[in-house]
This record gives C-alpha cells, sequence and structure tokens, in this order.
C-alpha cells in the first residue's frame, strides 16, 4: 500500500467552469484517485477554489456585488457541480480561508529569512480612466512572444509565458478599456527565484520520467523564456492574503495583498489542513502528507493542471518551496493537459462559449459526459468536442456496448431462469478464453491508469466491454437454451459476473453508472479483482438480482440538433 496525495489544479473562482476547465485538471485527477483508492492506496485527494487576485475583482464587480460575497456564492455552486460531476475530493476547499492566510504569510516570512526576498520599487502600469494601478488582468494586450492579442498581463494563454503587465505591447485597462495608461512607481515585494536557477534546474532535470509536455513547458521557460527572473508577490489590490511577514506586520506593504500565484498553490497545503481541521484531526494528520519529516517521505505526490499552468507549478511552487528551506514535499509527477475546443474554436469564459458544468448536467447526466470527456483526454495534443462525435461515442460506448449487455444478460435471466443466478453447467472453452482475453486486457488496463494514460485507459476498458458483448453473441444462450437449458445457465451465470466485474474495472470512469450495476447485482464486495477467474464466480447460484432500468439513453438526431443549436448562442 502507498500514500498517494493528488491535486487539482484550483479553479479560479470567476464564475462556473466549462467542459475544457474540467477535463484539463479535475476530472482526469477524479479519475485516478478513484483508481488509486480502488487498489486498496491510501489517498490524500484535494482541490478548492482560487478565489484572490484580478480574476475574482474583476468577476465580483462585474456581478455587482462585494467580493468576499461573490467568492462565498461561488464556491457553494462549484462545489455543488463538482459534487454532482462525482469528483470525489478529500478535501475542496477555499484559498481565502484562515489556513491559506497563514500559510501563504508563513512561507513569505520563511523566503524573507532565507534573504529570497527583495523590496523593489517597480513600474506598473496606472490607468488616469480608472483611477487605479493595473495588476495582472487588469491589462490585456499583446504578447511580446507570439504576438497574441488576447494576452493578459501575468501570462499569455497562447503561449503559456508568464507576463509582467508591462511587458505587454500596446496594453489597454480591462476595466474600461483605456490606453491612457501611464507608468508609475510603487513598491513590492520580489521573490528572488533567479537564486533558486541552480536548485530548480537540478530538480527538473532529475524528472525524466515526466509527460513530454510538462517538461518542454518547463525547460522552455527555464533556460529561454527568463521564467526564473525575479517577480512580483505583491499587488496593489484590496482583496487578497493581506502581506505579513508571519504573524507581524510588514512595514511599507500595508494595503497590499499577496500575487494571486503566490498564494494558490500554497492553498494545496493549507486545504489540507481545511480538511483535518474540519475532521477534528491534529495538525499531524496534514502534515503527514506535505512535511517529509513528518512522514510524508513516503507519500507520492501527482498533480494535475492544464498546460497554461504548467509554469507556476515547475517554477514559482517549486521556488517557494526549495526556497523556505523546509522539508515541505516537492511534486513527484505532474500530468498536464493540451486544451480542448469547442465545436470548430476555442472553450470561452468571457465569451460563454462552449459547455459549462451546469449546462451539461441540465441536459445528460455526468456519466455521459465524464466518459465521453476523460476517452477524448487533450493528453497528446488539443483535441476537439463536436456534438457529432459525443453523440457517436455515448450512443456507441456507452449504450450499444455496454449498456445493451447488461440489459440483454439480465433480461434473458429474468425471463428464462427468475431474478437470480441460475446454477448448473461449468465454465467451457469460450470462458476460459474470455478469461484469458481480460487477463492480458486488465492488465494492460491497470498499466495504462497507473501511468494516467487516459485515452489509452479507455481504450482498454471499452474493448472490455465489448469482448463480453462478442462472447455472448458468440456463446448465444437464447439458441442454446431449449437443447441445453444447463450450458446456457452456466452462460448466463458468468456474464452476470462480466456485469459485476465491470462495475468495479468502469468505477473510476463512470461512477454512478458502476454503483447501479452493483446495486443490480446485490454486490455488496467491490475490491478490485486479483484473479479474474476467481473475480468472474463471486456471484453463486442462487443470489438473487434486479433488472436496472435502461443504463444510458441514446441521443438521437433530433436531440443533438437542439443541443447544438442551443449552444451555439453562446451563454447568456
Ligand atoms: N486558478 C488557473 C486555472 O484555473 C489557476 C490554477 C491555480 S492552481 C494553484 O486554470
Ligand atoms: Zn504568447
Amino acid at each position: 500500500m502507498q500514500r498517494i496525495l493528488i491535486t487539482s489544479a484550483i479553479p479560479y473562482i470567476n464564475g462556473i467552469k466549462h467542459l475544457g476547465n474540467l477535463v484539463g485538471s479535475q476530472l482526469p485527477a477524479d479519475l485516478y484517485a478513484r483508481y488509486m483508492r480502488a487498489r486498496g492506496h491510501e489517498v490524500m485527494f484535494i482541490c478548492g477554489t482560487d478565489e484572490h487576485g484580478t480574476p475574482a475583482e474583476l468577476a465580483a464587480a462585474a456581478a455587482g456585488i462585494p467580493v468576499a460575497q461573490y467568492c462565498a456564492d461561488m464556491w457553494a455552486k462549484q462545489k455543488r457541480l463538482s459534487d454532482r460531476f462525482q469528483l470525489s475530493f478529500d478535501k475542496f476547499g477555499r484559498s481565502s480561508s484562515p489556513q491559506n492566510h497563514r500559510l501563504t504569510q508563513y512561507f513569505a516570512e520563511r523566503l524573507a529569512e532565507n534573504g529570497l526576498i527583495e523590496e523593489v520599487v517597480e513600474s506598473q502600469l496606472y490607468s488616469k480612466a480608472d483611477g487605479r494601478f493595473l495588476p495582472d488582468r487588469y491589462v490585456e494586450g499583446t504578447c511580446p512572444d507570439c504576438g497574441y492579442d488576447r494576452a493578459r498581463g501575468d501570462q499569455c494563454e497562447n503561449c503559456t509565458r508568464q507576463l509582467d503587465p508591462t511587458d505587454l505591447i500596446e496594453p489597454r485597462s480591462a476595466i474600461s478599456g483605456s490606453t491612457d495608461l501611464e507608468i508609475r512607481e510603487t513598491r513590492h515585494l520580489y521573490l528572488r527565484q533567479s537564486a533558486l536557477r541552480e536548485r530548480l534546474e537540478e530538480w527538473i532535470a532529475s524528472k525524466d520520467d515526466w509527460p513530454i509536455l510538462t517538461t518542454s513547458i518547463a525547460r522552455k521557460w527555464l533556460h529561454d523564456g527568463d521564467g526564473l527572473r525575479d517577480r512580483g508577490i505583491t499587488r496593489d489590490l484590496e482583496w487578497g492574503v493581506p502581506v505579513r511577514r508571519g504573524e507581524r506586520p510588514w512595514p511599507g506593504m500595508e494595503g497590499k495583498v499577496f500575487y494571486v500565484w503566490f498564494d494558490a498553490p500554497i492553498e494545496y497545503i493549507a486545504a489540507t489542513k481545511e480538511w483535518a481541521d474540519g475532521e477534528g484531526l491534529e495538525d499531524a494528520a496534514w502534515r503527514s502528507w506535505w512535511r517529509t519529516d513528518e512522514g510524508a517521505s513516503d507519500v507520492r505526490y501527482v498533480q494535475f493542471m492544464g498546460k497554461d499552468n504548467v509554469p507556476f507549478h515547475t517554477l514559482s511552487f517549486p521556488a517557494t518551496i526549495i526556497g523556505s528551506g523546509e522539508p515541505w514535499k516537492l511534486v513527484d509527477y505532474i500530468k498536464s493537459f493540451n486544451y480542448l475546443n469547442y465545436d470548430g474554436g476555442q472553450f470561452s469564459t468571457s465569451l460563454g462559449r462552449g459547455i459549462f458544468m451546469d449546462q451539461a448536467l441540465d441536459i445528460l447526466p455526468a456519466d455521459y459526459w465524464r466518459w465521453w470527456l476523460l476517452s477524448h483526454a487533450p493528453e497528446n495534443s488539443d483535441s476537439e468536442f463536436t456534438w457529432e462525435n459525443f453523440q457517436v461515442s455515448v450512443n456507441k460506448d456507452l449504450a450499444d456496448i455496454l449498456g445493451n449487455f447488461v440489459s440483454r444478460v439480465t433480461k434473458f435471466c429474468r425471463s428464462k431462469f427468475g431474478e437470480a443466478v441460475p446454477g448448473g453447467g461449468e465454465p467451457e472453452d469460450r470462458e476460459r478464453a474470455l478469461i484469458a482475453e481480460l487477463e492480458t486486457r486488465v492488465a494492460a488496463y491497470q498499466r495504462h491508469l497507473e501511468a494516467i494514460e487516459i485515452r489509452k485507459a479507455a481504450n482498454e476498458l471499452r474493448a472490455i466491454w465489448a469482448g463480453g458483448n462478442e462472447y455472448l453473441q458468440d456463446a448465444a444462450p437464447w439458441s442454446v437454451f431449449r437443447e441445453r437449458p444447463e450450458r446456457a445457465a452456466a452462460i448466463i451465470r458468468f456474464s452476470l459476473n462480466l456485469i459485476r466485474l465491470y462495475a468495479v474495472l468502469s468505477a473510476p470512469f463512470i461512477p454512478d453508472t458502476a454503483t447501479k450495476m452493483m446495486k443490480a447485482m446485490r454486490a455488496e464486495d467491490g475490491l478490485w479483482p486479483k484473479d479474474i477467474a476467481a473475480a468472474l464466480a463471486s456471484l453463486p447460484p442462487g443470489r438473487s438480482f434486479t433488472v436496472p432500468d435502461n443504463l444510458f439513453s441514446k441521443i438521437s438526431d433530433a436531440e443533438r440538433e437542439s443541443w447544438q443549436k442551443r449552444f451555439a448562442g453562446g451563454r447568456e
């Protein structure tokens, strides 16, 4: 048994997330967490909302409510949606929590003690029209690197480069659109990342098993993207973690807050404390996941995120951790994702383009989306959601292959033998052949899940389902029933056991359906199969079952067209 710490990038608080966000971190992280738990490992799975900085302030202003209220409401909404998508977080925290305030201030103090913080009088964009400084996302303009013309002051979404507002070409205010900007001086804390270059380089170089997408971005910004230049970690904003040196005030920094990207990753740790506090546990409970001197040396830490988050997790956050000089846990493996596009363009929160988590659940249950998204995860390149493709996947994989198998087997059994596992007959060559095939396939499935190769795992699972259908077609209990009822009973008994096995194997992808299948089989034991032959003999003759309601409905052409239309206009 291993201890596995899993974090998903914490989504910005500014609105309900779209399916591209979901498949870029939280959903694959959930797949992995569920799989690892099913294998008997001890898992701590952490997510939460990223509530500070310009995204929150801008969204609250647009909604016309105080930012604290906005965040509280939106956290509850996001939490509810993540529950409905069956995201099995141990804690869905808030980066605005008191725990995160204290921990962020604590890290700043450690960094300062280690000589890694510098006070710098810097030039910031000031908007006369808006009467304020314009940090981060308060500015938009053209990326100096790739020319993308909607780059934000903190990062270019297109090429992932981390930016400062003054890097932008033709900057404009995101509040008023004003280009009447001037440069004014303001005092800020800088993290001397450059002093940590060697240690970060060494650390990243040692990660030769990371996915190419992760290391290519990390190395790009480490070597030629000045990703390690010293960077401001404070801002002239109202909403955020007040700049303090641990428990004490920080002279000269009154009224300023830490930069959102400084406190957000620290929330992974703070959320684990939020979990412990919520459970009434001692500090040792969360520290054993995070402090290598307090039990975390045997923890494997895996992070999930979209590619635009990689620089912050391979450079900035490790700089905070390493720079603290304390034995906090560094990430062991970073699984990152490309973008999911929507019907010939990009998903976009600001334009309301695509399908958002609440809308998705309005039209279909979570498992339909989980299956499509995971089986099309943008791992090696960007991938695209189209309604046609979604319809085909749901109708073929879920309805025709899995759903149909369950329905045929249970209905046939009910009509010929009643609602209990029939006795009689013995496994023959056909069953032995399927067991052998399943042994190979399940081993491959496990390998892919362990390696977090999500599409490969989905393909293998689909093949595992399809194997059952082919077997049933071939063994044809309906034709042998009249002449050899015992043989038909053996086939059906084996098939009912397949349903149970499929439920266990499929649960990480489609947990609600898996639960329905388990309940229908009255199977309490959802243990991962050690031995396929034994697993396929676990429902004994005489065990009663129920015929489940249709597991998946097919998507008709009319439905597909109406949804396509409904989502074409963007979100109101
Ligand atoms: N909130 C960006 C995002 O939602 C950011 C991730 C923070 S992870 C510490 O994509
Ligand atoms: Zn760019």
